[in-house]
C-alpha cells in the first residue's frame, strides 16, 4: 500500500510536482483462533475449558441426542430449572492485538420463552472480572438450530483474557444452551 503525499501548489509550480511513496508496515496478524479446543472434541474433563454447574452436573456432553454442531461433543448448558452453568478459557495475546472476531455455534432448545433463560457471552480479564458482554441470547431469541453467532469486538490491551459463556435459568420451563465450534481471531487492517 503506498499513500501520495504530495500535489502541486499551482500552475507554475506543476513542473516541480512530485510523489513520495511512503510504506505502511504491515504488522503480521495471527491466523489461528486464540481459543483452543473450539469444538470441544477433547472431551471431559478438558483441558482447556474449565466449566461449573450449580448442579454438579457435567457441561460439555457426547450424547449423541441431540448432535453436536461437528465432532461428538458439545456444551449442553442450561436443561434444568434455576441452574447456572459456565464454560471459560482464558487466552494469551500477542503485544498490540485489540480488534477480535468471536465466531461461535448456538442452538437453543426451550420449553419456556418468556425470556428468562438466559446465555450471556462474556469477555473477561485474566482473574475473572467481567470486562463487557459481548453477546447476550435468551429462551425469547429464536434459535431452533444449530446457527453462527459472529461478534466483532475491541478489547482492552492485556497480555491474556478471559472468553466465557454462562448460562442461567429460571424456575419454571427450563431452557437448553447448547454451544460448538468457538473461534476467537484478531482482525488486522
Ligand atoms: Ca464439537
Ligand atoms: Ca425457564
Amino acid at each position: 500500500m503506498c499513500v501520495w503525499a504530495g500535489a502541486p501548489m499551482n500552475a507554475q509550480a506543476q513542473s516541480l510536482q512530485y510523489f513520495a511513496f511512503l510504506p505502511v508496515v504491515m504488522k503480521p496478524c495471527p491466523v489461528h483462533s486464540f481459543i483452543q479446543d473450539g469444538g470441544m472434541e477433547a472431551g471431559a474433563p478438558n483441558p482447556h475449558w474449565f466449566t461449573s454447574s450449580s448442579q454438579f452436573s457435567d457441561v460439555l456432553d457426547d450424547s449423541p441426542v441431540p448432535a453436536a454442531h461437528t465432532g461428538a461433543w458439545k456444551a449442553w448448558m442450561g436443561g434444568d430449572n434455576s441452574v447456572t452453568e459456565v464454560i471459560s478459557q482464558t487466552f494469551a495475546i500477542p503485544a498490540g492485538v485489540t480488534q477480535f472476531t468471536l465466531r461461535y455455534w448456538v442452538w437453543i432448545d426451550t420449553q419456556d420463552g418468556a425470556g428468562g433463560d438466559t446465555l450471556a457471552v462474556q469477555l473477561r480479564n485474566a482473574s475473572g472480572g467481567v470486562i463487557a458482554t459481548l453477546d447476550a441470547l435468551s429462551d425469547a431469541s429464536t434459535i431452533p438450530t444449530w446457527t453462527e453467532r459472529v461478534v466483532t469486538f475491541t478489547a482492552p490491551a492485556a497480555s491474556a483474557l478471559q472468553l466465557a459463556f454462562v448460562a442461567q435459568t429460571d424456575a419454571l420451563d427450563p431452557t437448553s444452551f447448547f454451544v460448538d465450534d468457538v473461534s476467537l481471531n484478531a482482525v488486522c487492517s
